[in-house]
């Protein structure tokens, strides 16, 4: 950590260098609600080079993925040029050129005021969506819901770059404030035909009348949000790509226990681990 930086506790977050100080403001609403935003993390010549490397992403040049290249609002079957919502898990596996980006840098700063200096990378992800694609919608969950649910400390923080904007028209993501507090997971299943070795996809069913809050932002900048909070994001029924770079951070010894049990976060991985589904089958 940036000792200087950690010092500073400003009234308002800003960047200092490859840190980003979080306001005490700002960390007792990500507690509160389960997320936040923080606007302008990275400079626009800072996300068009990331941009570059990302879009190799986005238009299937990353050979050899496998699964962690899909659909998250289709089928493992689809065809690439038919994906509405494509999702490139663990995108610094396959190009490690993008280890150690200024992203990587804020997020991790951010993450460890938030959690504490244990927070380390534990996975990242692009989430593109293409222009008028009704059907790029990521079905509302809650993150454990897809994770194994043998660890003991949960502790979370999971950043959405946003490289495009992000806002209602391109499908930005939505959250139910507060719904982590309870730190319990609600019945996940599913999506589609009920068979994951078709789709990764799961859902909740949301109560009518849940208090949903869209979260809009300018290219650059970041939300977070934690391991319980229910959310998800809508299509894209606008004329532009919305493009979301995502790292997760989570405590070393958690992250430790994943890959002791064989949870790397792709989607080639053979699950043999208890998750929500389980916890939830009659
Ligand atoms: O940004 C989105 O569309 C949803 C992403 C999401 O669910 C996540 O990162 O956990």
């Amino acid at each position: 950590m940036n000792h200087a930086a950690s010092q500073l506790d400003p009234q308002t977050s800003r960047r200092v260098g490859d840190y980003y100080c979080v306001s005490a403001a700002d960390r007792a609403n990500y507690h509160a609600q389960g997320y936040i935003r923080l606007l302008n993390v990275l400079t626009e010549e800072e996300v068009a080079a990331i941009e570059q490397v990302y879009d190799r992403f986005a238009n299937g040049e990353i050979p050899g993925m496998g699964r962690d290249l899909c659909d998250m609002s289709g089928t493992y079957n689809d065809e690439f040029k038919n994906f509405a919502l494509i999702n490139a898990m663990l995108p610094r596996r396959y190009l490690p050129s993008l280890q150690g980006n200024i992203y990587e840098h804020l997020s991790q700063s951010i993450a460890r005021q938030l959690y504490g200096d244990d927070m380390g990378y534990d996975y990242d992800q692009f989430l593109s969506k293409k222009p008028g694609k009704a059907r790029a919608a990521f079905a509302m969950h809650q993150d454990m819901g897809y994770w194994p649910v043998s660890t003991p400390d949960t502790r979370t923080a999971t950043c959405s770059l946003a490289i495009t904007e992000s806002v209602r028209a391109n499908g930005c993501i939505a959250f139910v404030p507060g719904s982590q507090k309870a730190a319990k997971l609600v019945p996940h299943r599913p999506k589609g035909s009920g068979d994951r070795n078709e789709s990764h996809t799961l859902e909740i069913d949301l109560p009518a009348n849940t208090p949903v809050e869209h979260i809009e932002v300018p290219r650059g900048s970041i939300t977070v949000h934690d391991e319980w909070v229910v959310h998800g994001s809508g299509g894209n029924t606008s004329d532009k790509w919305r493009k979301t770079y995502v790292i997760a951070y989570r405590s070393l010894a958690t992250i430790k226990h994943e890959r002791s049990i064989g949870f790397t976060h792709s989607h080639n991985d053979t699950v043999n681990w208890k998750t929500a589904l389980e916890l939830y089958r009659p």
